[in-house]
């Protein structure tokens, strides 16, 4: 068997906003199509055509809306199928999903995790509703679903213990992860499913894509995403985890549920840029979509 890899490890946000704008079938609401939102939504087209021009076996995607309270947790069924709503804007988001899990590899993870310390629990409960930001992310990024996922849930060592504690977790998590899927043989696409700066308006206009509602919460949380894209986009992987926890801190990011640290342990750390597909707010908050191919899968 020859060595399993990552071909590709992305940013994918989860704003179930932009799932709603597209109207695609899975989806109970209806978009206006005011018009919000164009630049993540062209992101998303880029990065889809780009994923869809690859060749690979599984999805793994960290999901910050799983919050586990002991431990990383994997899902360990091999077919969910059911409703997913979004508790805070169920107006937008009701989606009917449909997927597989590829426990093997979802089993190996967790193995491999464990044995560098962490705890770990296969949740084998076949009713489980699996959360919004797995079904956004994935649908967003790989509509097709013809592939089989590993969802890893995001446990709470940054809120326990401190951001410097949480990003140690993660990076053996991320570790994990690589070795497991090099040991697998299979190819990888890496999903972090997780905004930038994550402060959020805490009202919603009548119409949800009202364009003219749509900015960035404040200009200190747009610092430091551009801070953060520029480091991306100048291959500085090592820079951005030295500055993780201060932008955890001062930009309320939902990096703190551990997808971003995880993606970038998994990529080895990159030197080399991320392809950065698009940058948003919605709601306020800041999402980047970001994709890195692995240099020894460019050549
Ligand atoms: O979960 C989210 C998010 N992270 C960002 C924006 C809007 C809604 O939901
Ligand atoms: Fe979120």
């Amino acid at each position: 068997m020859s060595k399993g890899k990552i071909v590709s490890g992305c940013l994918s946000p989860h704003p179930p906003h932009l799932v709603y704008a597209t109207n695609p079938p899975q989806n109970e609401p209806e978009a206006t199509g005011s018009g919000a939102w164009k630049s993540l939504l062209d992101g998303y087209e880029a990065l889809r055509a780009s994923l869809r021009a690859k060749d690979f076996d599984v999805l793994v995607i960290h999901t910050p809306h799983w919050k586990t309270v002991v431990g990383h947790h994997f899902l360990g069924v091999p077919h969910f199928k059911d409703l997913s709503v979004d508790p805070i804007f169920p107006n937008l988001f009701r989606y009917n999903y449909e997927l597989d899990v590829d426990v093997d590899l979802a089993e190996a993870i967790a193995d491999e995790a464990s044995e560098l310390g962490l705890l770990t629990t296969m949740m084998r409960n076949p009713d489980f509703r699996v959360d919004y930001g797995t079904i956004t992310s994935c649908h967003l990024s790989y509509p097709d679903w013809d592939v089989p996922v590993v969802v890893i849930s995001s446990a709470r060592p940054y809120f326990y213990f401190s951001n410097e504690y949480g990003d140690a977790e993660m990076m053996a998590l991320g570790e994990a992860t690589r070795v497991a899927i090099e040991k697998s043989g299979k190819k990888a696409v890496l999903l972090a499913s997780t905004s930038l700066s994550h402060r959020h308006f805490t009202d919603e206009p009548e119409d949800p894509e009202d364009p003219t509602f749509e900015s960035i919460y404040n200009s200190n949380q747009r610092a430091w995403d551009d801070r953060i894209v520029a480091m991306i986009e100048a291959g500085e992987g090592k820079r951005i985890l030295a500055e993780m926890p201060d932008f955890i801190e001062q930009s309320v990011s939902e990096c703190s549920d551990g997808g971003f640290t995880w993606l970038l342990s998994a990529l080895g750390v990159p030197d080399y840029p991320g392809n950065v597909h698009g940058y948003g707010s919605v709601i306020g908050t800041g999402n980047a979509i970001v994709e890195w191919t692995p240099p020894e899968v460019q050549a």
